[in-house]
C-alpha cells in the first residue's frame, strides 16, 4: 500500500518564518538556484567550505509530510533542485553530504523544510 495522506499529520506553518520571508523577498538571500518548486541559497552560517541550503516553495514543515501530501511535481521539482545543485557547483567529483533536520530531537532550527548541502571538505564519518 502506498501512504497518500496523514503519515505524522500536517505540522502547522508559520508564515513568518525566516525562510517564508526569504522566499517573499522580504529578506535577501545569497541565491544559488531557483525555479517553480525550490530556492537555493548560501546557509548564513557555513560549516563548510561550500554549505548551501534547498528550500522547497511550499508551505511545508516536515519532510514527512511533505512527501506524503504534496503534488508529486513539487516534490520531483524539489528533489532534481537538489541534484542540480549539486551538479551545477561541481560538487559530484569530490563528493558532498545532503542532511536535513526534522523536529525538535534533530534540532531543526526553521521550521520550513529544508536540506543542506555541504560540499569542499573530507567531511568526515557522519556523527549523529
Ligand atoms: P536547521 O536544520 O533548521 O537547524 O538549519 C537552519 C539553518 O538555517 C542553519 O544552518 C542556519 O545557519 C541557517 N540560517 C540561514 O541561512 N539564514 C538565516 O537567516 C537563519 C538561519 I535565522
Amino acid at each position: 500500500m502506498t501512504p497518500k495522506q496523514g503519515v505524522s499529520g500536517k505540522p502547522p506553518y508559520d508564515d513568518n518564518n525566516i525562510f517564508a520571508k526569504i522566499l517573499r523577498g522580504d529578506i535577501p538571500c545569497r541565491k544559488v538556484y531557483e525555479d517553480e518548486f525550490a530556492l537555493a541559497f548560501h546557509d548564513i552560517n557555513p560549516q563548510a567550505p561550500h554549505h548551501i541550503l534547498v528550500i522547497p516553495k511550499g508551505r511545508y514543515v516536515a519532510f514527512a509530510d511533505f512527501a506524503a501530501t504534496a503534488p508529486e511535481a513539487e516534490i520531483t521539482g524539489f528533489i532534481r533542485a537538489i541534484g542540480h545543485v549539486a551538479h551545477m557547483l561541481g560538487f559530484e567529483d569530490t563528493g558532498y553530504r545532503l542532511l536535513a533536520n526534522m523536529g525538535p530531537d534533530s534540532h531543526q532550527e526553521v521550521p520550513h523544510l529544508h536540506v543542506h548541502l555541504f560540499a569542499g571538505r573530507p567531511l568526515g564519518p557522519m556523527l549523529v
